[in-house]
């Protein structure tokens, strides 16, 4: 694309008053909405509508009023590492700041990332463990805070810098062995730390119980492409990892550290890698978002709001990606504060919104039913504003006139009864909930299946993925789309979905 015109977009919003166009597992649904409210005045509110959480990483000395204010969802920047709580011997010490943020992040309806597990970086006393060592530290983490961590990094950073697309050499990876030499670790000769990490994680939680999710995490990933149209080898090389070892992770983590080095600058087909993340299933999480004030060496964006607009959008417009992470509170607070990445000045729980945050806040209020039209029909646009944008949406036009047909659910009982069943686990917060709805086929094989459960008073569905869904709080039916109708007899798929209030004592009722 043209860098004047890219430069130049613009993101254009239809506002549907009363219809919402969903993005659903890649099908689009039309569901009925009431009219839209005002906007929203605080991200984790904004970021609530939308269906998504809105995040700050901290540390226990900056639990700032702020927190719980502009954030619903907490990420240890440091208390959680392994240099920090792991013993040699994989047990655990010094939990205290731990402590400190998953109940100040329970106190404040915040949903929690561990961060991090499996690293070989900030490794302490775990350095040059064994996997079995590795292990038991694995347990030891994820059980003592259960269901109070809604997402877990289980390996964080596993490959190498500079777009080689391997996997990195040093401890815990100089652990793997590629046993019949084809050049990866999936076979079940291989020994791979990723995989034998994620499936001890993946046992803890099965064992326990728990609905936390497990997610590997990594920077550079986050475009199809990098610099000058190279494709974007880490980033491939991850969705490798998540496509053999989807079984056992949930989520990804996006680091998204934009800054002017060639593999890490923002491009336009952010939102086209997230999707292609998204579709196999997982959530993807923007996990450590901080962008560089100043990105015109690599000629990406006119200016810090503008980029910042651009990669929330490209989240919200991918019903999976459920989550945005800020790496930090303030500039000068920040492990990067040369580069001003963040959403605030100032520092001491004293902080000043800079236009980045009036910009994330406006994207998250326009909500994900929002098209951006193509380049070419983009009218040229004057520099990208310096001050907080209008918090009221912009004027409705027309809806998408190349929306594929709206797919609705069957009204009446399916002709078979039964031949699947369901099952529901709940991840809940003070004021929300994600539910995660296993499918499971009977004897024989389904090719299609639908899904009815009834929500308490006062729940509604914000958000859902893998299922047409109709009706959003009372009775809510959702269905299979078009990849993952087909289940063998006796074997499963998932669908979720978001939504707001409580979710307790749900009885889902399959039909196939
Ligand atoms: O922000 C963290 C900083 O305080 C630590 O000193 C640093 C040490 O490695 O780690 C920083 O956090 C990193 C995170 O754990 C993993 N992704 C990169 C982050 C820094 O940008």
């Amino acid at each position: 694309m043209d860098s004047s015109l890219r430069r130049r977009r613009k993101v254009f919003s239809v506002a549907l008053p009363t219809a919402v166009l969903m993005l659903v597992g890649g099908a689009v649904a039309v569901q009925s909405s009431s009219p839209a409210a005002a906007a929203e005045t605080t991200l984790r509110a904004a970021a609530a509508r939308a269906g998504l959480f809105f995040g700050v990483a901290a540390s226990p000395n900056r639990l700032y009023p702020i927190v719980g204010q502009e954030f619903n969802q907490l990420t240890a920047e440091n208390d959680m590492k392994p240099d920090r709580i792991a013993t040699s011997n994989g047990g655990l010490q010094n939990t205290g700041g731990a402590d400190t943020l998953v109940n100040h992040a329970q106190s404040n309806g915040m949903l929690v990332r561990g961060h991090t597990l499996v690293w070989h970086s900030q490794a302490g006393a775990l350095q040059g463990a064994s996997q079995a060592t590795l292990n038991t530290f694995i347990g030891n983490a994820i059980n003592r805070w259960g269901n109070r961590i809604a997402y877990w990094d289980v390996v964080n950073e596993a490959l190498e810098d500079n777009n080689t697309g391997r996997r990195r050499t040093q401890w815990p990876h100089s652990m793997n062995r590629d046993a019949n030499g084809d050049g990866d670790f999936f076979d079940a000769g291989d020994t791979d730390v990723i995989r034998d990490s994620f499936i001890r994680a993946r046992q803890v939680v099965q064992a326990g119980g728990l609905t936390t999710k497990l997610c590997i995490n990594d920077y550079d990933v986050e475009g199809l492409t990098v610099q000058g149209g190279t494709p974007n080898r880490k980033s491939n090389a991850l969705y490798e990892i998540v496509r053999n070892y989807r079984q056992y992770i949930d989520c990804v983590g996006f680091q998204a550290h934009f800054n002017d080095n060639p593999n890490s600058i923002i491009t336009d087909d952010l939102q086209a890698n997230i999707q292609r993340f998204a579709d196999l299933g997982v959530e993807v999480h923007l996990s450590e978002v901080d962008i560089d004030d100043d990105l015109s060496n690599n000629d990406i964006g006119a200016g810090q709001a503008e980029n910042y607009r651009k990669v929330v959008r490209a989240c919200l417009n991918v019903a999976k990606c459920t989550g945005i992470t800020v790496w930090g509170i303030s500039d000068s607070e920040s492990w990067r504060s040369s580069e001003r990445g963040l959403l605030f000045t100032g520092g001491n729980g004293n902080y000043q919104k800079k236009a980045a945050y009036h910009a994330v806040l406006d994207e998250l209020n326009r909500g994900r039913n929002v098209v951006t039209p193509p380049p070419t029909t983009v009218p040229p646009t004057t520099a990208p504003p310096t001050t907080p944008p209008p918090t009221t949406a912009p004027p409705t036009t027309a809806p998408p006139t190349t929306a594929p047909p709206t797919t609705v659910p069957p009204t009446t009982p399916p002709p078979n009864p039964s031949g699947c069943s369901a099952t529901v686990s709940l991840n809940s917060w003070p004021g929300g909930f994600v539910a995660t709805v296993r499918v499971t086929a009977g004897s024989s094989p389904i090719n299609g299946w639908s899904v009815q459960l009834t929500l308490p008073s006062g729940a509604t569905v914000t958000n859902a993925w893998n299922a047409n869904r109709s009706g959003n709080s009372g009775t809510v039916r959702f269905s299979n789309v078009s990849y993952n109708g087909a289940v063998s007899a006796g074997q499963s798929t998932e669908f979720g979905f978001q939504g707001t209030g409580a979710a307790t004592g749900m009885t889902p009722v399959c039909t196939a």
